[in-house]
């Protein structure tokens, strides 16, 4: 009786668990109201993807990120980030495809390639967001211009003014599936700050920006992460986070690429200890010779 009645409380329980989760999937709105990416406007875009859930080729697809130079990608440092595990990907867990619309494809043109290193701000913050840019090195990158497919797209050098019309694309999240086969692409518009912070209050730290429409509908969302806000050819944003996806009254926040200029440009995937090599050197042979005399004395009061 008393099993009876805990498996009907039980039932009922997991009932509502259940209609509660498929009433939330199905009013989650969701690139979100885009159209099929053409080649032409994206030969920049690549997928950031996880070595190990990448054996069936386009499967391990994480994030979005931008060509900046012949083996540089700009994306964001969550993307970099293993939540779960609170720390850092490694380099060797991730590959990076570039030249195919369609993630699980491979024509010729694709290139596929490792990381050989990574740089994202100390300061990020995965509570926050808070400084949420990173760059990748390719260890395979465009060897040689691959204009067809494949090509660098440089950063905006001035401040875009609000209200302009920016593309944003990628594989994540669309009306119908958590992640797009084909690279899909949506106008959007830069933002007001002002209007931006009254919607985000004191989550919007310096370094990021509004985009989308106040109206809803049309957005970036989770798997287009990292990828870049493009405006008149060159990238102002990277797609960082926002209240869910094509909410009215909600636009996508982006990571503000002016703010982080100079430390984007000051990255170029050579570790710091190497381009002081005088100074290491010295540290060395400093410590060496400290080591040394502390043996000589030490051995020479044991002898006494
Ligand atoms: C995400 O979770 C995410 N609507 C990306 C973009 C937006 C929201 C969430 C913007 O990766």
């Amino acid at each position: 009786m008393v099993h009876g009645l805990e498996l009907g409380l039980g039932c009922f329980l997991w009932l509502l668990i259940c209609c509660k989760v498929a009433a939330q999937t199905d009013t989650q709105p969701r690139i979100i109201n885009g159209s099929v990416a053409r080649v032409e406007e994206t030969r920049h875009l690549v997928s950031i993807r996880l070595r190990k859930h990448d054996n069936n080729f386009g499967s391990g697809h994480i994030c979005g990120g931008a060509l900046i130079a012949a083996n540089k990608v700009l994306t964001a440092a969550h993307c970099l980030y293993n939540n779960g595990r609170k720390r850092y990907r490694r380099p060797s867990e991730l590959i990076v495809v570039m030249g195919t619309l369609n993630r699980y494809e491979h024509p010729n043109g694709t290139i596929v390639s490792e990381v050989s290193s990574m740089a994202y701000m100390n300061t990020f913050s995965p509570d926050s967001m808070r400084d949420d840019v990173g760059v990748l090195f390719l260890r395979k990158g465009l060897i040689r211009p691959n204009p067809f497919s494949v090509a660098p797209i440089q950063l905006a050098r001035q401040v875009t003014p609000a209200g302009r019309v920016c593309q944003v694309a990628g594989w994540g999240r669309t009306e119908q599936s958590t992640l797009s086969n084909i690279l899909m692409t949506a106008n959007v518009s830069t933002i007001r700050e002002q209007t931006c912070r009254s919607i985000y209050k004191s989550g919007l730290l310096p370094g990021m920006m509004c985009a989308g429409r106040l109206q809803g509908g049309t957005d970036s969302c989770q798997g287009d992460s990292g990828g870049p806000l493009v405006h008149e050819g060159r990238v102002i944003g990277v797609v960082s986070w926002g209240y869910g996806c094509a909410e009215p009254g909600l636009p996508g926040v982006y990571v503000d690429v002016q703010y982080y200029q100079q430390w984007i440009d000051e990255r170029s995937g050579v570790a710091r200890s190497r381009t002081s090599p005088g100074l290491g050197l010295s540290f060395s042979l400093l410590l060496g010779l400290l080591t040394f005399t502390a043996t000589i004395q030490y051995s020479c009061r044991y002898k006494r």
